[in-house]
This record gives structure tokens, sequence and C-alpha cells, in this order.
């Protein structure tokens, strides 16, 4: 029996960085060099604030998703995990191992590249709002008549960089050449679009729609890793076919029951978030389930 962990704290060992998700911790090995330990919480966000309850199962459902994907991915691109394995991680971190078992991965740190690379095969989210103001999404024109969450002539990148309100902005292919120079904004381009089309088939014939995601790449001794997390719902929109209907925003396949329960609530959408009833985490912890035995085909 795993409990519900929604915030991290693994004294002696130096946090790095922390999301609405996930911590991250800087980890020295002898012989690996410098690593970074990412740990997902089971913490669950909506209208962009941390609710004060986790989701059982989350953060453990979100890191054998992406290890499934870097799994699958592994002859397109390389990625910058070592070891999801506790026994295998450096000596200090053992101590946490009930903090750290299935919900984590030992990874290599990079030099990121500043460029979120975003792939998207349907119109949603900021794409469509680009799209309804100015034809075209990052610069790419798209063809008349589109309606909300159609699928698009065919997968395109579009980038973006995280803009001062925490929210991403999307930028042209030339703003990304320009931050990243040509030839990395091109290897970008194409990496993401080949591991987009591999996935969004993968997904597709297990009953999900991979709208769109965001991948991150850094370098680590020369060679161009795919990092973070891949592939999950906090990264990605997944759709369930059976219900796909465009001309219209779809349903989160995670956050349905979240959001509808808080819409109805006389909530202002500024922090602190109301708690959420039991039945709503319930049913939303069985999304989680049902997203990773969908798109894994493994039992839980
Ligand atoms: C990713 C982030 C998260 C908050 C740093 N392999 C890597 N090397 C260097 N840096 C990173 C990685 Cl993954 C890195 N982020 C984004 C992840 C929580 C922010 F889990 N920050």
């Amino acid at each position: 029996m795993s409990s519900i962990l929604t915030t991290t704290d693994l004294p002696g060992i130096q946090r790095v960085a922390s999301g609405k998700v996930r911590d991250v911790y800087a980890v020295h090995d002898d012989k690996l060099g410098e690593l970074l330990l990412i740990v997902a919480t089971d913490r669950i966000s909506a209208f962009d604030c941390i609710l004060p309850q986790g989701i059982p199962g989350k953060g453990r459902l979100l890191t054998q998703m992406s290890l499934f994907w870097f799994d699958f991915l592994r002859g397109i691109v390389p990625n910058h995990l070592v070891t999801a394995d506790v026994n295998a991680y450096p000596a200090p971190l053992h101590d946490f191992r009930d903090r750290l078992e299935g919900r984590s991965m030992l990874v290599r740190r990079c030099r990121m590249e500043p460029v979120e690379c975003v792939a998207r095969g349907y119109i949603s989210g900021s794409g469509w709002k680009d799209y309804k103001r100015t034809g075209a999404i990052c610069g790419i024109p798209l063809p008349a008549g589109l309606r909300e969450s159609d699928p698009l002539p065919e997968p395109i990148f579009t980038p973006a960089t995280k803009a001062e309100t925490g929210h991403d902005e999307n930028i042209s292919f030339e703003a990304a050449a320009h931050i990243v120079g040509r030839q990395t904004a091109e290897v970008l381009r194409d990496l993401t679009l080949r591991i987009y089309t591999a996935a969004s088939l993968h997904a597709e014939s297990r009953g999900i729609v991979l709208a769109d995601t965001k991948f991150e790449f850094g370098w680590h001794e020369g060679v161009l890793l795919l990092a973070d997390e891949v592939l999950t719902p906090d990264s990605s929109r997944f759709w369930p076919r059976d219900e796909y209907l465009p001309g219209r925003a779809q349903k989160s396949f995670d956050k349905q029951f979240v959001r509808d329960y808080l819409e109805i609530l006389d909530w202002d959408k500024k922090p602190p978030a109301p708690p959420l009833p039991e039945d709503v985490i319930e049913k939303t912890a069985a999304k989680y389930r049902e997203a990773y035995t969908r798109l894994t085909g493994n039992a839980i």
C-alpha cells in the first residue's frame, strides 16, 4: 500500500526545482556524474491552482507512463533516464525508498534547450485561439474553415517559450531558430514530429487520440536526449476516440470530474483552491489508471 504524497522533503538532498506536480533534486554519483532525481507527487492542478488534496496513485502512474514511452521510443531518440530502480540509486537515497519507489526516476543532468517542443495533430487550446485570430498557429498557415478539435492536414511543430506568467507563449519556427540556432531548431522539429507520429499511431491503436504533446530536450556529452516527462496527461491532450467529436472542445481525459465539480462552486479560481469530495478524487484516480492501462496494455 503506498500513501498519497503531495510534498516531498528528502533531508540532506538538494531540491533544485518544483513544478505543479513534480519535484527535482540534484544527486551526484561518482561513476555517473551529475544526476537529477525527479519525484512525481500525487498533486493535481486545475485552473492553474494546485488543489489541497492529492490523487492516490497519480505520481506512480505518471512515472510509469513516461517509462513506458521512453522504452517505446528508444529506437527513435535516446533519453535522459538512468534508472527507476531505487536499489540502483546512490546509497543516500535508499533511506527514502518508501517515498521514491514507483514514482521517481534518476536522470542525466542535461543542458536543456530553452524551447518547449510541441507537436499538434489536432487544433485545440492555444492553437485553436491563435487560429481563430490569425488563421495560423506559430506562423504556420492553415486551411480556412477548420472547427475546434479538427485534425490538422498533417502534424505541426509549434514551439513555445516559458513566459513570465508561467504560461507558455507560442513562437514561430524562426523565433525558435533565433533562440537555439537554426540547425538545432531543425533537429528539434524533426525529432518532435517523428516522436509524435510514432506515439500517436500507438495511442490511436489503443483508442486514444493524442491531440498534442510537449517535449523537452537537453544535451549530455554531446548527445541530444529526450528529457523531462513524456506523453503523460500532464504534458499532452489525450481524448478518448469513442467520445471524440470535432466542433467543440473535448473533455479532458483526466481532469474532467475535477473541473466539472469546481465549475459548480462559487470559487474565484484564485488560491487557495477548495477541497474536492471523495468521489471526485476516486473517479479522477480511476481516469489515471485507465490512461495507463489503455496506453500500455499493462494491468495496474
Ligand atoms: C527539467 C521541470 C520538473 C519542475 C530542469 N534531465 C534534465 N537535465 C536538466 N534539467 C532538467 C532535466 Cl529533466 C529539468 N525541468 C523542468 C521538471 C519539475 C521543472 F519535474 N527542469
